[in-house]
């Protein structure tokens, strides 16, 4: 049985051509569903599956240093208590980094990602208003 022989184009509506169409697709048979490739290895390929390298996209995040600057009027000690504090060095460590930037004008307290980085110089400035001492520390890009 064609389309046309329930409802005549002609005497509703569908235009001329169009069942002729319909029935030409009803009588196709149609294409198989795509099937889904194999999650398993083949039964003759030893049981290896080989994994292709692909070239590395993605580099790693930029890592900011944060840097403390000497001044002539911060006492040592809170420069000192300040690096063991934010930047979780032991005393030992902390005197030493302090000793460094008190003679070379400045040094690393630690690296960090960006906006870690910021928070930590953020804080070494509250914490040195609070204290009305002019220490300063900036963050920038290391390497
Ligand atoms: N130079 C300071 C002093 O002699 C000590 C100091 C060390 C200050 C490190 C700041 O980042 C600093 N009291």
């Amino acid at each position: 049985m064609n389309v046309g022989d329930v409802s005549p184009s002609h005497t509703h509506g569908t235009p001329a051509g169009t069942l002729d169409r319909m029935n030409f697709m009803a009588s196709k048979t149609p294409t198989p569903a795509p099937v889904a490739p194999k999650t398993r290895p083949a039964d003759d390929d030893g049981g290896s599956v080989v994994l292709e390298r692909r070239t590395q996209k993605t580099k790693p995040p930029q890592m900011y240093q944060v840097v403390m600057l000497n001044d002539d009027y911060t006492p040592m000690e809170f420069v000192v208590v300040v690096i063991q504090e934010f930047f979780n060095k032991d005393r030992e460590t902390a005197t030493q980094i302090m000793l460094k930037i008190h003679l070379d004008g400045k040094g690393i307290c630690g690296v960090y990602s960006r906006d870690v980085a910021a928070t930590k110089v953020e804080q070494v400035q509250e914490a040195a208003r609070q204290a009305g001492h002019p220490l300063q520390c900036v963050s920038e890009p290391a390497e």
